[in-house]
């Protein structure tokens, strides 16, 4: 029988962090799984080395389920983003070494396709109206059949979702940025641009808009309310997750459709958000949802209530997780859209993906596994740099949810 024979967790920063695990077998097969927490890298990391890699020496790789379960339940203490997001390095590594083994595609191993592309959306930003049209307008001239918005509130400053270099980063400081942060003047504004992109662009394309987490129920079911005419595909994070009743609350106001579950990590976290169908796409990931078998578990149970999928795909999911994310996309029946960012060239140095973009769709490479390498050379020239995602602060200079 094959065994674990190696896990080792890298941490470096090529553009931007990244944690990845590699585990190797007694066979000599190795297996590729994100591990990376946005401005909690380290915690991870450490829950891996320190707790997990000795759990998984002379354990059989082929046995994906019983591990999965063995990790989960072995720790007693439940969820929470760390112990999920190290549970998913190590599902995401053994489905990766079980694709090779198998000689396929992981996608093969799902099911096979149920479509021939999955659909991305990337974020168009801009500091005023005008540049956030241009911004529309080059990724519409990409090719991209779906298009997110955001503009900087006048007069506010920073607001969340406004890019400064080649790709939207927010996680770019030593100690967190504070941001101001002014709901009315957002309130006012953003359904103006949301207007001025559908006036420019007309209805040939899905535009979608990212809250951020930061109004409250009755607020986000007004936004969602003025912003009807728009249609957007989604309107994401209107409210902090926890409180999921208050989805209620603003599905009663608005016919906007309703996407959430960045933040969150696991399936008991959106149970009552899918079979209440207060929600219309479930956004949970490979990388912070407990890997390839615990979001298809999710994505299985919102089939059920007609709840599609739209996993987040940050530029802090590294390759291996939207490789993995796509492989999950062009299997799964419910599938409705992928976020896509891309990354900086420098992080492209350490990870060699297979995955590849036409027509405004991403595709997953054929070669056995995940189609990624991890060129552990290429990161030693990127050593860890600490980063911190920003805080808001209202006006009176209370905290806001960023
Ligand atoms: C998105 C997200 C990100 C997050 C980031 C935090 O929809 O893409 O909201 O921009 O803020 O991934 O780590
Ligand atoms: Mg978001």
């Amino acid at each position: 029988m094959s065994t674990i024979e190696r896990a080792e967790v890298f941490v470096a920063s090529p553009g931007r962090t990244f944690v990845t695990l590699r585990i190797t077998t007694s066979d000599g097969v190795t297996g590729l799984g994100d591990a990376t927490l946005n401005g909690r890298e380290l915690a991870v990391a450490s829950y891996l080395q320190d707790h997990l890699v000795p759990l998984l020496i002379g354990k059989d790789p082929a046995r994906i389920e019983d591990m999965w379960q063995y990790l989960y339940k072995g720790a007693y203490w439940r969820r929470g983003p760390v112990t999920m997001t190290a549970i998913s390095a190590v599902d995401t590594a053994l489905w990766d070494i079980k694709g090779k083994v198998a000689g396929l595609p992981v996608y093969q191993l799902l099911g096979g396709r149920s479509r021939d592309g999955v659909m991305v959306y990337s974020h168009a930003s801009g500091t005023d109206v005008p540049s956030l049209l241009d911004d529309v307008q080059r990724y519409l001239d990409l090719g991209y059949k779906a298009v997110r918005a955001q503009a900087a509130v006048p007069d506010v400053g920073g607001t969340y979702g406004v890019r400064k270099g080649t790709v939207y980063e927010p996680a770019a400081s030593t100690l967190p940025d504070e941001q101001p942060w002014d709901t009315e003047a957002y309130l006012r504004f953003a359904p103006t641009y949301l207007d001025a992109v559908r006036e420019r662009f007309g209805f040939g394309f899905h535009l979608l808009h990212d809250v951020h987490h930061r109004l409250t129920p009755i607020e986000a079911a007004r936004f969602g309310k003025r912003v009807e005419d728009a249609q957007l595909f989604w309107m994401e994070d209107p409210t902090p997750a926890e409180n999921q009743e208050a989805f209620r609350l603003i599905r009663q106001h608005t016919t906007t459709p309703l996407a959430v579950g960045e933040v969150l990590t696991s399936i008991w976290d959106v149970q009552h958000l899918i079979t209440e169908q207060l929600i219309d796409y479930v956004r949970t990931t490979v990388v912070h949802a407990g890997g390839i078998t615990h979001l298809r578990r999710i994505f299985d149970l919102a089939a059920l209530y007609q709840v599609r999928t739209g996993s987040h795909g940050a530029t802090d999911l590294s390759p291996v997780s939207l490789a993995a994310a796509v492989h999950i996309d062009i299997a799964v029946p419910n599938f409705g859209i992928q976020e896509y960012m891309g990354h900086v060239d420098e992080t492209a140095e350490v990870f060699r993906s297979g995955v590849t973009f036409a027509d405004g769709m991403l595709h997953p490479c054929e070669e056995p596994g995940l189609g990624v390498e991890y060129d552990e050379k290429a990161a030693e020239r990127f050593p860890y740099e600490p980063r911190y995602l920003p805080v808001a602060r209202r006006l009176d200079g209370s905290v806001h949810d960023w």
